[in-house]
């Protein structure tokens, strides 16, 4: 079998020491670390973020994949950083203030890095003021939200309100998510987007980034 489709495979399986072993053979073979991780690393995880959407597959064989991503990924790290390669964009994500479910968020994490998205994870119970200013201060186009509390939703509305007062809105998009959170309530606070799950994040914010 090709490399690449092993890499893609054992990923699905949630192999991480085989991908580990492929991607370092890829490595060694010359194939270019860009094809690695578009092909094999994130072939396999839009393979396994489609399954989990249409329920063939759940939780864990997820957080597995994306353990074995990482395997790959770390071996590619370097390479990116010693080539150039630029990232797809940066994105802030966190949960907010109050809220200290994480789990969702975490999985709109490794989707987005698994799309190639640098991603700076500020973790749960993050003040509206620090979303802002990490944007600010790392030059990111994109804040994502993630609330799990109906009493903690406001704190969504009150980045929104920073992000006008300072002038940024257009230049820097959020996006919102969250079981108790719906597309009504995005629009209702001003929120540019807002995403059901981590695989329609990943294709929000591909649509944010192209929005002028
Ligand atoms: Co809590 N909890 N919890 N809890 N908890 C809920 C949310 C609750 C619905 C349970 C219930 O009563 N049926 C309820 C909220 C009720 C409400 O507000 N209406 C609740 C409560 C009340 C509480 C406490 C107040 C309980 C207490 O102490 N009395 C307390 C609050 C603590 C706090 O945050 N301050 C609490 C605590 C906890 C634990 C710490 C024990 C634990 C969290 C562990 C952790 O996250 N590290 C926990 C858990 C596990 C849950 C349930 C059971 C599961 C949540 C979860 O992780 N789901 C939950 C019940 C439920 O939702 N069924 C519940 C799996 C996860 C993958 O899904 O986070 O929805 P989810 O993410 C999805 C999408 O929503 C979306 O993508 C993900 C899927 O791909 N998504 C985004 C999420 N963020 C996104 C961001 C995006 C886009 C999409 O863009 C940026």
């Amino acid at each position: 079998m090709d490399i690449l489709k092993e890499i893609s495979e054992c990923l699905q399986q949630g192999d991480d020491q085989k991908v580990f072993a492929f991607t370092k053979q890829a490595i060694e073979e010359k194939v270019p670390p860009k094809e690695i991780l578009e092909c094999g690393l994130i072939g396999g995880m839009n393979i396994i973020g489609e399954k989990y959407r249409a329920f063939e597959i759940f939780l864990p064989d997820v957080l597995m994949a994306a353990k074995a991503m990482y395997a790959g990924m770390d071996l590619l790290k370097p390479l990116f950083i010693k080539e150039g390669i630029p990232t797809v964009g940066k994105v802030v994500i966190g949960t907010v203030q109050g809220d200290l479910h994480d789990l969702g968020k975490n999985l709109v994490g490794i989707m987005l890095k698994g799309a190639g998205f640098e991603v700076i994870d500020l973790g749960n119970n993050v003040p509206p003021e620090r979303f802002v200013e990490t944007a600010k201060k790392e030059g990111a186009y994109v804040i994502g939200m993630s609330a799990l509390l109906t009493t903690t939703m406001p704190v969504m509305k009150r980045v929104v309100d920073l992000v006008k007062e300072e002038g940024l809105s257009g230049r820097i998009k959020i996006i919102i998510g969250g079981a108790p959170v719906t597309e009504e309530f995005a629009q209702k606070i001003g929120a540019d987007a807002y995403a059901y799950d981590s695989v329609d994040a990943v294709e929000s914010v591909k649509k944010l980034l192209k929005k002028p």
